[in-house]
């Protein structure tokens, strides 16, 4: 099913000059980019991209406390509070430099994306994935700093926050409709 997802290079992806490798990976793999611009968000429009909702806290949270399990440390904080710590950092991360927003479309797009992503730390990402090919960053590194992990770029998870997404940081007239030249290749013929 051709669908549409949103992604992002977050600040160390710009900062270390990874855009158009990133932007590479996924134009090779036939799917499509309708959409893109550079853009110094401000913490409003990253406080609606992280949303501070129990659902989302939570997810976050809980990942956390499964890597933490891992390593053996305890916490007394429940996944909601560890989830809105980390939204709080995100806040300052991705306002802290430009960030490169891109809309793309295609087969399975949403999950494609994902898989192309690689798992949220870069020291546990497949090589071969964007995360596990140009970072290190890790859970732990990241406890240790008091900081998000650096993982270069972001990728909705899903239908719902992909069409939230791309409504968030792109208005309609933004988002481009045309056909690649080998699209009857990769889709048809
Ligand atoms: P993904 O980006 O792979 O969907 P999420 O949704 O679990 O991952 O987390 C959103 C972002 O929050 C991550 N991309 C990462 O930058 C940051 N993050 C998540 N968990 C942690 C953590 N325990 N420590 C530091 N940063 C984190």
């Amino acid at each position: 099913m051709i669908e549409k997802t949103f992604m992002m290079v977050k600040p160390d992806g710009v900062k270390r000059a990874l855009t158009g490798t990133i932007i590479q990976r996924v134009e090779q793999r036939g799917l499509k980019i309708i959409a893109l611009k550079m853009i110094l968000a401000d913490k409003e429009l990253v406080g609606k991209h992280y949303v501070d909702d129990a659902e989302w806290c939570d997810s976050v949270g809980k990942k956390t406390m499964d890597s933490w399990a891992k390593r053996g440390v305890k916490s007394d904080e429940t996944p909601i509070e560890i989830g809105k710590r980390i939204r709080q950092w995100l806040m300052d991360y991705i306002t802290s430099g430009p960030v490169v927003a891109m809309v793309i479309e295609g087969h399975d797009t949403i999950k494609q994306i994902r898989k192309l992503v690689g798992d949220t730390s870069p020291h546990s990402a497949a090589p071969g994935t964007i995360r596990g090919d140009f970072s290190i960053d890790s859970y732990a590194v990241g406890d240790q700093l008091n900081r998000p992990i650096k993982n270069l770029v972001h990728a909705s998870g899903n239908k719902k926050e992909a069409q939230n997404e791309i409504s968030l940081w792109f208005n309609k007239d933004e988002v481009q409709d045309y056909k690649r030249i080998d699209e009857d290749l990769i889709y048809r013929t």
